[in-house]
């Protein structure tokens, strides 16, 4: 199948503490996954995220990272980003940008700030979340432990996806399976709690359940999957490596098979008129190729060589580089000219972008941080809603 498609894409943005493995997660999906043929890592600074000369020497990250990869018949659109506080704008940035936010827990050292920081945001700006614990191949975890700590923080919605098995060596995916080895708890008591939390969703497909007692299938599962993933019920836990690979198959898997589409995730907030206005009213975006474009700008950088650069999410239409586009309320329009993907430091151009996808455009001034690019003045006014972003702890007048 084309990965063309809306319903193909995936948007999911890499957050969590300083430290947790976001960028070396990234490197070691996007190899797994075939997009790079060798996987770099922080240490030797040659890492697809962290390729700012900066991030390099320092080795963690400064900025938000692009990168996307196919994987069955997905293509995942994924934001690297920073997790010292320092640079939560960062993060809290690309929050705009997805539909499904990865909490990267690091197992050494549990819930620290920014899990708990970014754990409350997505859920303020309604993104489908999953908790990812990474380093399970480290010595001194207490996985059991660190599991009930999620719990007790975040509520009984964090559930197992999947069990680290062999010593953290491999895991064991919860929802296709409902016996085989585990480090801790039983796959068939989780397995069994999983498909329970699911099938609540769907009246119809509970009722059959009691009656008959057999699990429902994949496809009778998804939906109501993504109905609990979308109302918060459902937090999936899944147990990776970034270093040994362990949980990466099923990480991939996850994404392309049960992380929301762009037509499956909640609507992302717009409204038409001012902020703080009491007229102004919610506007729906339909992620649907054929309709007027709205894009939404999370991102400007400046580069060196290409100059101004608008890195955006497209939430409805298509833009194409001969598609004339208008920054907010103007009157005038520009022409796209070149049109990008990003995959880290490398600008890919492409012809066109599509619902889902995550894009950018370069040299133009009138591009700022928060706006939204569209192509008719039917769309004149749109906002996205804004997250609060933390106060600056030190002035510093430039
Ligand atoms: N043992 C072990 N070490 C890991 C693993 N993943 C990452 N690391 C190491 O942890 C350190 C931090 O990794 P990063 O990928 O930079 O973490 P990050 O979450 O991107 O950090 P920030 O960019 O600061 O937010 C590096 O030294 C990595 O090599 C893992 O699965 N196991
Ligand atoms: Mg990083």
């Amino acid at each position: 199948m084309s990965q063309n498609n809306t319903v193909n894409l995936r948007t999911v943005a890499l957050v969590g503490h300083g430290a947790a493995g976001k960028t070396t997660l990234a490197e070691t999906l996007l190899a797994s996954a075939g997009a790079i043929t060798s996987r770099g890592s922080i240490e030797k600074g040659n890492t697809v995220c962290d390729f700012d000369p900066q991030e390099k020497e320092l080795g963690h990250s400064l900025n938000s990272a692009i990168a996307s990869f196919d994987w069955l018949d997905a293509k995942i659109h994924l934001i690297d980003t920073p997790g010292y506080p320092d640079f939560a704008g960062q993060s809290i940035g690309a929050l705009a940008a997805v539909d499904t936010a990865l909490i990267v827990i690091n197992a050494q050292t549990g819930i620290e700030l920014s899990t708990e920081r970014m754990m409350k945001l997505s859920a303020a700006r309604n993104l489908c979340r999953m908790i990812v614990i990474n380093k399970i191949d480290a010595e001194n975890v207490d996985l059991p432990k660190l599991v009930g700590e999620i719990r007790d923080c975040f509520g009984r919605e964090c559930m197992l996806l999947d069990l680290p098995a062999h010593h953290g060596q491999d895991v064991v995916e919860l929802l296709g399976h409902d016996s085989g080895d585990s480090d801790f708890e039983s796959v068939a008591t989780a397995h069994r709690a999983l498909i329970d939390q699911i099938v609540e969703e769907d009246e119809d497909l509970l009722a059959r359940y009691l009656d008959e007692g057999a699990d429902p299938s994949a496809e009778e599962l998804h939906a109501p999957f993504e109905k609990a993933l979308r109302a918060g019920h459902l937090i999936p836990i899944l147990f990776v490596s970034a270093k040994t690979g362990a949980g990466i198959p099923q990480l991939l898997d996850a994404l392309a098979k049960l992380a929301p589409n762009p037509t499956e995730g909640n609507p992302p907030p717009f409204f038409k008129g001012e902020l703080g206005d009491p007229n102004s009213s919610p506007f729906d975006a339909i992620p649907d190729p054929n309709r007027h474009v709205l894009a939404h700008v999370f991102k400007v950088v400046s580069d060196p060589f290409v100059g101004k650069l608008g890195v955006f999410r497209v939430h409805q239409g298509t833009i194409k580089k001969e598609t004339p586009l208008f920054v907010g309320d103007a009157k005038r329009a520009f022409k796209v000219g070149h049109l990008y993907r990003l995959q880290g430091k490398d600008y890919v151009e492409v012809e066109a972008l599509i619902p889902g996808d995550i894009g950018a455009i370069a040299k133009v001034d009138e591009i700022d941080f928060d706006c939204v690019l569209h192509d008719s003045h039917d769309e004149d006014h749109i906002h996205l809603t804004p997250l609060e972003f933390p106060e600056p702890m030190q002035g510093l007048a430039v």
